[in-house]
């Protein structure tokens, strides 16, 4: 759940845009551009108070897991669904219209504002609100069975990250997936529903849908998608080969094969997508000061509001505004005792006017800190886009919206680190440039083709390219291809290994991550430049510049206002995306790997 709302001119355009508004093309003649107009705005508010409805029971559910509050979330669900519909249809008629500008983004975000389009009768779309419902549930609530133990995801997420015991590792791997089975015949219909109402809708299914989200032709987005991969992939393989190797010498040959791809259990991670796990093991050069920032937290007692408070602390140094009071009344940082919530992270604007909040189950981690700020990134979008309609209160595009916490994070240097206790003792030599480098590449560059690869299974399910047969042999071909990981034994299809990642029973759509891998790096560019620093991009910290804020702030409050290049440009200069900074940046990392893989035969 994260969208938000704008205000002013909504609450007006409420009061006299009601259900009655004009009906234009009814008499047969063409509606006119005002009516357009009007149309956009009156379908706007009524999006505004089916989406406020539905956010409230979603954050009620989610917070609080029980029979009622899922029956509550999926009605309003279904509710919402049948209102965007209607608008849906009712915004047909307007198509042919020459509407002013605003108007006609507005009307095509309406047809793009829900990643899960449900069909246009009542019992199919109670059952597509409901298949929902169940699989964010059965996710949710999963449970693994270890050595007389209970687990939760973030019990075994602790263990996997620490453990260097391959049967164990492994075993924790194998528990959690086996939380997924149960969601394949429920996924299987809700891709039949979900497509259903895609085609109802005018799209060629699903996929095709998410994929008409960033302003170019639907194929495009594949191709481009396919370019910025090619920038990136030959630093993930030379990643991926030093990481094996190391893998190789931890466990013998017999267990990780030196030219195959790695058993996706070991890289510290329940989907192998971080592998900053392995990083004690990992660390180039041992002697130079230690980056350990979850020792710290430990060691100086930090909680979770602590940690929020810093990463506020990060943003407010930019110039930009605080939290308001009611997100500290209202967030879920840590697991509740007693009862089941959501526990995945996420970012909420509750009445899309600003009642931001977060809902973590926030551990003293290096880890999690990262996430803090990535969600409160989120947070500080909807706070500067709130004023726009709710149908602009959304990231330029989806990456973008993933990018802006990241962005911040890339600015957490060591001397940041050091600046607020977390770290005691820091150097700049070329060792420990080195060092830190790893460290952040070993959680953003080890994610980049796991963030490729999530929606391409996806997008071979919705369009039936990939059967329900074949699901799990299709994901892990993807794995295989993208990751170079594979799983320790065969995974028949009485497994369901996708359903084990959130954002497939969530139904998230994934390339946003991705390209948020991309843009933050050419955002963190544009914010040092623009903050004056001279130097290497791996060593700006953007920390206490106004210039910058101000500069990020302008495209914060665009919203979803304009094509995304427009925002892009409005922050960097170019209207491209662009793999290049993030090369730039990884410079220093590359030369290293090079040279330690020189006698390697890398790939798989
Ligand atoms: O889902 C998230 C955020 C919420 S938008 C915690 N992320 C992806 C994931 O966990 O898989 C952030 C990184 C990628
Ligand atoms: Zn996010």
């Amino acid at each position: 759940m994260h969208t938000s709302r704008p205000l002013a001119l909504v609450t007006l355009l409420a009061l006299t845009l009601t259900s009655c508004g004009p009906k234009s093309g009814g008499g047969g003649g063409k509606p006119t551009a005002e009516e357009a107009a009007a149309f956009a705005l009156r379908a706007d508010a009524r999006l505004k108070e089916l989406w406020v409805e539905q956010s409230q029971a979603a954050w009620a559910f989610a917070t609080n897991i029980t029979p009622e509050t899922e029956a509550a979330a999926s009605a309003a669900d279904e509710k919402a669904m049948a209102g965007l519909t209607e608008l849906v249809k009712e915004a047909k008629r307007y198509q042919d219209v020459e509407a002013d500008e605003t108007t006609e983004r507005l009307l095509k975000l309406l047809m793009l504002a829900t990643p899960l389009p449900a069909p246009d009768d009542d019992a199919s779309r109670k059952e597509l609100a409901e298949t929902s419902t169940k699989l964010n549930s059965l996710y949710a609530t999963g449970k693994v069975q270890y050595k007389g133990e209970t687990l939760t995801l973030d019990d075994v997420s602790e263990r996997l990250s620490t453990s260097r015991d391959y049967d164990e590792q492994l075993a924790l791997w194998e528990g959690w997936h086996a939380v997924a089975p149960p969601m394949k015949p429920l996924y299987t219909r809700f891709a039949e529903l979900g497509n259903q109402g895609a085609k109802e809708m005018g799209f060629g299914d699903m996929g095709a849908l998410w994929r008409s989200g960033y302003d170019m032709p639907p194929d495009e987005f594949v191709t481009e998608m396919d370019r910025l991969w090619g920038q990136v992939s030959p630093l993930y393989e030379q990643l991926h080969c030093a990481v094996r190797a190391e893998l190789v010498e931890q466990y013998g040959p017999e267990k990780v094969n030196p030219t195959g791809p790695i058993p996706a259990h070991l890289l510290g991670n329940m989907w192998a997508q971080s592998w900053a796990g392995l990083y004690p093991e990992m660390i180039p050069y041992p002697d130079q000061p230690s980056l350990d920032v979850t020792a710290s937290l430990v060691d100086q007692g930090y909680d979770a509001v602590r940690m929020v408070k810093l990463a506020e602390g990060f943003f407010t140094s930019l110039g930009l505004k605080p939290l308001p009071d009611t997100f500290w009344e209202r967030s879920m940082l840590t697991r509740p005792e007693g009862r089941e919530v959501v526990c995945h992270a996420s970012a909420w604007d509750l009445s899309f006017e600003g009642d931001v909040r977060i809902k973590m189950c926030t551990r003293p981690t290096m880890d999690d800190l990262i996430t803090v700020h990535h969600e409160l990134g989120h947070d500080y979008y909807y706070l500067y886009y709130y004023d726009k309609p709710v149908l602009f209160q959304q990231g330029a595009h989806d990456g973008f919206h993933e990018a802006i916490g990241d962005t911040l994070v890339l600015s957490v240097t060591p001397s940041y680190l050091k600046q607020v206790g977390l770290l005691s003792e820091v150097s700049d030599s070329p060792e420990a440039v080195i060092n830190d480098q790893l460290l952040t590449a070993l959680d953003r560059v080890a994610f980049l083709p796991f963030g490729l690869l999530m929606d391409r299974w996806r997008w071979g399910v919705f369009s039936g390219e990939t059967s329900p047969d074949e699901y799990n042999a299709a994901w892990w071909a993807l794995r295989d291809q993208y990751q170079g990981v594979a799983p320790a034994s065969p995974r028949g299809e009485e497994h369901f290994d996708p359903g084990a990642k959130y954002h497939i029973p969530a139904h998230t759509p994934y390339s946003r991550y991705f390209l948020s891998m991309i843009l933050q790096f050419q955002f963190h560019k544009a914010l040092c430049d623009a903050s004056g620093y001279e130097g290497p991009l791996h060593q700006c910290s953007i920390y206490g510049s106004d210039e910058a804020g101000t500069r990020l702030a302008t495209m914060l409050a665009m919203g979803s206002s304009k094509p995304w290049p427009d925002a892009l440009e409005a922050m960097t200069g170019s209207r491209q995306m662009d793999g290049g900074p993030m090369l730039e940046y990884f410079t220093p990392l590359m030369g290293y790997l090079k040279e330690q893989n020189k006698d390697r035969q890398c790939g798989w």
